[in-house]
C-alpha cells in the first residue's frame, strides 16, 4: 500500500486543527481564531507560503514567550483621517480586524484615511486585509516590512524585507479586483518551502552569502534574496521600511531582525494601510457608479488580450477548495499535530 503525500481536510477540519494548535499553546480564543482564520485562507487561497505552514513559526513565538498570544489591542484616534491600534505585542490579525471599520468609517467621512498598526508581529499575506476592505467598499493599500534578508538593487548583504504591497478596488457584484506582491523576486516562505522539500531554486531569487547567484534554496536563505525589477522593487521596497517604519514610529527589517537575535520568530513592526472611499473621490453615488463602470472598461481590456487580473488563480483555487477541502504536505500535517 502507498502512502499519499497529502492529506486532504475540509475547511471546517483545517481551521479546527489550527484553532486548536493555538489554543493548546497559549493564544486565547480571540486571537487563535483570527490567525486560524487567517492561514486556513492561505492554504484555501493555494498561497502555500502563507497558509497553515506559518502555524510552526507562530507557535515557535508562542513558545519563546516573546509573543503576546493574549495580547488586547489598543485604538487611538488620532484625526479625522488617521487611526493607530497599537497591537500590543500580538498578531496582526486582530489589531486589523479591529482597526478597519475605523479605518472604512473615516475614509467613508473623509474621502481618504489611514491606519497605522504598531508594535505587531506579522506574518499574514496582506491580500486577506485589503480583500476585506474592498468588500466594505472602499479601495485600500496596504505594507509592511518583515526581517531584513533582501539585498538592496547593486548591493549584496540582506537589510530590507520582503516588504509586501498590496491594493484592493472594489467591484460591485464581483470579486474584488487585488493584487499583493513581495517586493522581493518571491515571498521568503517560498524559499522556505523549497528548502523543505530539498528542491533548487530558479537562478534571479537571490545570492549566496558570497553574493554569487544561487540556485540552492539553503545557500539563498543563508544569503540575501533580491528585489523584483532591480533598482525599481529596491526604491519601493525602501518606500515600504519608511512609510510603514519611521513615519509609524515603529522597526524597519533590520531593527526587527536584531530584536529577533536569532530567535526566528515572526517579524516584530507595524503596518500602513490606506483606504479611499469612491463615493466621496466622486462627489456622489451617482458619478462613483459610473467611475466604477469606466474602471470595469480598464478590467475588460485587461482579459480581453487573453492577460489574467491578479488575484484569478487565487479566486479559482478557493472555489476548488470550497468544494473539495484543501491539501496538506503529509509531513506539514504530521508536524502540525504535533504541535
Ligand atoms: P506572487 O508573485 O505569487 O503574486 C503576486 C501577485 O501577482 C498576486 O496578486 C498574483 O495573483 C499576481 N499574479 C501572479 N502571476 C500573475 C499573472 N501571470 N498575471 C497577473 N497577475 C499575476 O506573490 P509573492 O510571492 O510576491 O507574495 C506572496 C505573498 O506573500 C503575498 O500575499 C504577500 O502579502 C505575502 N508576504 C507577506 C509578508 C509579510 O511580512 N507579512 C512578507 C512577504 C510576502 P494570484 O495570487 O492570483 O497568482
Ligand atoms: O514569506 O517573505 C515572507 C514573509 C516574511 C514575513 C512573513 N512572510
Amino acid at each position: 500500500m502507498t502512502i499519499s503525500p497529502h492529506v486532504l481536510l475540509s475547511l471546517d477540519d483545517a481551521f479546527e486543527l489550527s484553532l486548536s494548535v493555538l489554543l493548546r499553546n497559549g493564544m486565547n480564543e480571540r486571537h487563535a481564531t483570527a490567525v486560524a482564520k487567517s492561514v486556513v485562507a492561505g492554504q484555501r487561497d493555494e498561497c502555500h507560503s502563507h497558509g497553515m505552514y506559518r502555524l510552526l513559526v507562530c507557535v515557535r513565538g508562542l513558545r519563546s514567550g516573546k509573543v503576546n498570544g493574549e495580547a488586547e489591542p489598543e485604538v487611538l484616534n488620532v484625526s479625522p483621517a488617521l487611526t493607530r491600534v497599537d497591537a500590543r505585542g500580538g498578531f496582526s490579525q486582530v489589531a486589523f480586524d479591529v482597526g478597519a471599520e475605523h479605518l472604512v468609517r473615516k475614509a467613508d467621512e473623509v474621502g481618504i484615511a489611514a491606519l497605522a498598526i504598531n508594535n505587531c508581529f506579522h506574518f499574514s499575506a496582506l491580500w486577506q486585509e485589503v480583500e476585506a476592505l474592498a468588500e466594505m467598499g472602499v479601495a485600500a493599500m496596504a505594507m509592511t516590512p518583515s526581517h531584513s534578508c533582501v539585498a538592496p538593487a547593486g548591493g549584496t548583504k540582506p537589510l530590507f524585507g520582503t516588504n509586501p504591497f498590496a491594493f484592493s478596488w472594489p467591484r460591485p457584484g464581483d470579486f474584488p479586483f487585488v493584487f499583493d506582491f513581495a517586493t522581493s523576486v518571491v515571498a521568503r516562505g517560498d524559499i522556505e518551502l523549497a528548502k523543505r522539500k530539498g528542491e533548487r531554486i530558479p537562478l534571479g531569487w537571490a545570492i549566496d552569502k558570497d553574493g554569487n547567484p544561487t540556485e540552492d534554496s539553503n545557500a539563498a536563505l543563508e544569503g540575501a534574496m533580491l528585489t523584483f525589477g532591480s533598482y525599481k522593487g529596491s526604491a519601493l521596497s525602501a518606500m515600504i521600511e519608511l512609510l510603514a517604519g519611521p513615519l509609524l514610529g515603529d522597526l524597519m527589517s533590520f531593527e526587527s531582525v536584531a530584536l529577533d537575535a536569532g530567535a526566528a520568530i515572526t517579524p516584530y513592526h507595524g503596518e500602513l494601510l490606506v483606504a479611499f472611499s469612491p463615493e466621496r473621490f466622486a462627489g456622489g453615488a451617482t458619478s462613483a457608479k459610473a467611475n466604477h463602470e469606466r474602471a470595469e472598461n480598464l478590467f475588460n481590456a485587461i482579459v480581453d488580450q487573453g492577460a489574467r487580473l491578479p488575484s484569478q488563480r487565487r479566486f479559482e483555487a478557493r472555489a476548488r477548495s470550497n468544494r473539495h477541502g484543501v491539501r496538506l504536505d503529509r509531513g506539514l500535517f504530521d508536524e502540525i499535530r504535533e504541535l
